[in-house]
């Protein structure tokens, strides 16, 4: 068959909605685009437990404590599932952790920032979960078939994720003076780093246009951070707090809440490695990679052992 042939059944089944599977034929740039979106998403969900799991330590009760575990090992399955969604389009997992720590990949932009205080832990749920999720409910009908799966079950749980963030910034919201100023501190601080999470302006997205055509994003970058702004514009009220946008308006015309500029130049600095936590972050999974070494080695050299037991019992 015909290459264009091959070409035009692929898009007929994602026109029609069936999902790709890994042995399906499909366009090398589609395989590409797939590797590239998934390993930065693992990246982001693996970077993403380091400045939650800063926190664990310090939280402020047992319960909080025990949520905040839970989360960061949460974080931690998700990077895995999507890993091996991944590797599904024939990319192993060490070559897509060799990107990452030598800096050819990329992970979200979002967990280059500090956790400054334990109200930057609501704040990360709230807001930073709250912006995962959205996109994730749309990439469950992602049209590759073992992503879409993957993030069934992700989305499930950042849901409770958003709500511990918010539950957590509720009570700092109706504590003391102190607690209600390191509450609106924090949504300050990640209110304006929340939305660049959906990625630049539509018009300034290299990869949106054929990425829609082929399904993998169902909603573009603009459309997403839209429905963020208007979710959260609404959920403030019930904290008491402020969003930092003089700019952010209730707009009837339009149904939607207009907002102010994004500063894209620190967006792209952050994506570039210049934000205020990028080396941190890739030094702590280098040395992380580093010393987990003897792990992998001992888990392998098991694995190798058994495999020659039952191959000697099946003979
Ligand atoms: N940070 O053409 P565009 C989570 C890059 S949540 C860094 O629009 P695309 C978690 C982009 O890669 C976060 N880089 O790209 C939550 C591209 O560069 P390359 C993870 C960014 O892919 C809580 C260039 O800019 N979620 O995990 O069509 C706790 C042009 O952009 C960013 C996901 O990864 C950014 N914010 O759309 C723990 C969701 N934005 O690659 C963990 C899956 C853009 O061409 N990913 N860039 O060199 C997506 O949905 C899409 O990849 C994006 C970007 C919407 C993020």
């Amino acid at each position: 068959m015909q290459v264009q042939d091959l070409e035009k059944i692929f898009q007929d089944k994602i026109d029609r909605e069936i999902k790709i599977e890994p042995k399906d034929w499909m366009p090398e740039a589609y395989r590409k685009t797939n590797i590239r979106q998934i390993s930065q998403h693992a990246h982001s969900e693996i970077v993403g437990m380091l400045p939650e799991g800063n926190w664990i330590s310090r939280a402020p009760s047992l319960k909080r404590k025990a949520i905040l575990i839970a989360k960061v090992q949460d974080e931690g399955g998700h990077g895995l599932y999507l890993y091996a969604a991944a590797e599904t389009l024939g990319s192993s997992r060490e070559q897509m952790i060799d990107d990452l720590h030598s800096g050819k990949a990329k992970y979200s932009s979002i967990f280059n920032y500090p956790t400054l205080t334990w109200a930057d832990m609501g704040a990360v749920g709230w807001l930073v979960d709250g912006a995962a999720i959205l996109n994730q409910v749309m990439l469950c009908r992602t049209s590759y078939g073992p992503y879409a799966r993957a993030m069934v079950r992700i989305c499930k749980e950042e849901s409770f994720h958003q709500r511990q963030g918010f539950d957590a910034l509720l009570v700092l919201s109706k504590g003391t003076a102190e607690q209600k100023a390191m509450c609106q501190d924090a949504i300050n601080r990640w209110w304006w780093p929340s939305l660049m999470m959906f990625g630049p302006k539509d018009s300034e997205s290299t990869n949106s246009d054929q990425s829609m055509k082929w399904k993998i994003k169902r909603k573009t970058n603009d459309e997403l951070r839209q429905s963020f702004v208007d979710m959260i514009a609404e959920q403030i009220k019930l904290l008491g707090m402020t969003l930092p946008d003089p700019a952010l308006k209730w707009n009837d015309a339009r149904k939607h809440y207009d907002f102010g500029e994004i500063n894209w130049d620190e967006f792209w600095q952050v994506v570039k490695g210049n934000g205020p936590c990028n080396r941190q972050r890739l030094e702590a999974r280098r040395k992380a990679q580093k010393e987990g070494e003897w792990v992998r080695e001992a888990a392998l050299a098991y694995a190798n052992k058994k495999a020659v037991v039952q191959k000697h019992v099946a003979a």
